[in-house]
């Protein structure tokens, strides 16, 4: 098999990057290990920059997503009992984000894929990729048993942090950091309590009310890294969101049956570069953000947008620049998603062993995004979203 560029993975990262291309007339070919079902049902991402939905929109994948899709213009920030919201649009100059689900985007994305473009092979898993380094790389894959191998001018790494496509970038250096919890996160068929995203800061830990649809919750609890989400009775989990969304007005937290529960562990990652030779890396398989922040969906996004247009540059002008640059304007954007996850999750999030000059210290850094402009905006244009490119 040979095509122009191969693309390990189908998430967000991979599906989009195959759509790109397509509309930029470059061939891909997309290897999954998983089925198609696995993929369009694997529950992650609620949130889109306005920057991705425009992107989405211009790849011809946003008629759903525009029918579905619901825009939100602020968050409410919640912490001693008290509320706050955050107006995206007054702080930013109009901007603001989307809730669309990334099962849903992917959904999307697949089947305009089968419909429109190039081969999309699920149960294909990558094994390697060799050669990156030389000017025909290729990738050695299992297709429901029988061992092939894809030739390519390029190779894109979206596989995602537990991929294989980042071993083949030698001499890189990565920089880490686990948090000591994770989130319990649930689905629940029941409207939500409230119209827009609650983070909530509470003695007891962080929770997040989030949403699917207006029939449809999301919502998260803030648990030790290890625990098991089957260990909470659906009742138990009720209740102690009920405790950490408490306010001294007459708010309420509606209850309802909880139809997937999981526990999601915390991490910050980044591997650079980003490049090796002819393998370029995408998304989570090159940086991971803990998902306070909302940004790990929309800085795959980023990357794949720089990596076609990079592409596209490179095919009709023969000049590699913008592919030399590849790795740096991502990281430059990345970095700052790494830094404003890392603030949202040590601003919300209780600490085991934390002194109550630490616990002070947070309440301070609150207060001050709620009663300076100048901190909220900075709130504000993070969330909206960095720029791409
Ligand atoms: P993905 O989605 O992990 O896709 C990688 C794909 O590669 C496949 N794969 C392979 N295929 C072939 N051969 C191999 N050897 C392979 N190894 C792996 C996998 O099966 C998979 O299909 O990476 P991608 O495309 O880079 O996308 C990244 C996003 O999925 C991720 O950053 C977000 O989900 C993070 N995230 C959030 N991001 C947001 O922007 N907004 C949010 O609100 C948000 N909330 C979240 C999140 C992630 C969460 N979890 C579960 C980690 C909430 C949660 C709970
Ligand atoms: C979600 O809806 O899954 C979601 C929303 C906001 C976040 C993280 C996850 O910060």
């Amino acid at each position: 098999m040979r095509t122009t560029v191969g693309i390990i993975g189908a998430g967000p990262a991979g599906l989009l990057l195959a759509r790109l291309l397509h509309n930029a007339g470059i061939d891909s070919v997309v290897l999954e290990s998983r089925d198609r079902a696995y993929v369009e049902r694997r529950q992650r991402a609620g949130i889109l920059e306005q920057g991705t939905v425009d992107v989405l929109r211009e790849a011809g994948a946003g008629e759903r997503m525009d029918r579905e899709g619901l825009r939100h213009d602020g968050i409410e920030l919640r912490f001693a009992r008290r509320r706050h919201r955050v107006d995206f649009p007054a702080l930013t100059g109009g901007r603001s984000v989307m809730v669309y689900a990334q099962t849903e985007v992917c959904k999307d994305l697949i089947a305009l894929q089968l419909k429109e473009g190039g081969p999309l092979l699920f149960e294909a898993e990558a094994l390697a990729v060799e050669g990156a380094g030389t000017d025909r790389p290729r990738v050695r894959f299992r297709h429901r048993g029988t061992e092939e191998v894809l030739e390519c001018d390029y190779v894109v790494g979206c596989d995602g942090y537990w991929g294989v496509a980042r071993a083949a970038v030698p001499d890189g250096r990565s920089f880490e950091r686990t948090y000591p919890f994770g989130w319990l996160g649930i689905l629940a068929d029941v409207a939500p309590s409230h119209d827009e995203l609650v983070y909530a800061r509470h003695d007891r830990g962080f929770a997040l009310l989030s949403m699917r649809s207006p029939s449809v919750s999301r919502l998260y609890l803030q648990v030790p890294a290890d625990t098991d989400a089957d260990g909470w009775s659906d009742e138990e989990i009720w209740d102690e969101l009920e405790r950490r969304f408490e306010t001294d007005d007459d708010w309420s937290l509606r209850r309802g049956p909880i139809t997937q529960k999981s526990v999601t562990p915390m991490r910050s990652y980044v591997h650079e570069p980003m490049r090796h030779g002819r393998l370029f890396l995408a998304g989570d398989a090159a940086h991971i953000v803990p998902p306070t922040g909302a940004k790990g969906l929309n800085l795959a996004v980023g990357d794949v947008v720089t990596l076609a247009r990079a592409l596209a540059h490179r095919a009709a002008t023969g000049s590699e620049e913008l592919l030399d640059a590849y790795s740096a304007t991502c990281l430059r954007r990345v970095w700052q998603a790494e830094r404003f996850s890392y603030d949202m999750t040590t601003l919300l999030h209780t600490v085991p062993g934390a002194t109550p000059f630490e616990d002070r210290l947070q309440l301070a850094r609150l207060d001050r995004i709620t009663s300076s402009r100048a901190a909220e905006t900075d709130l504000a244009e993070a969330y909206t979203g960095f720029p791409i490119g």
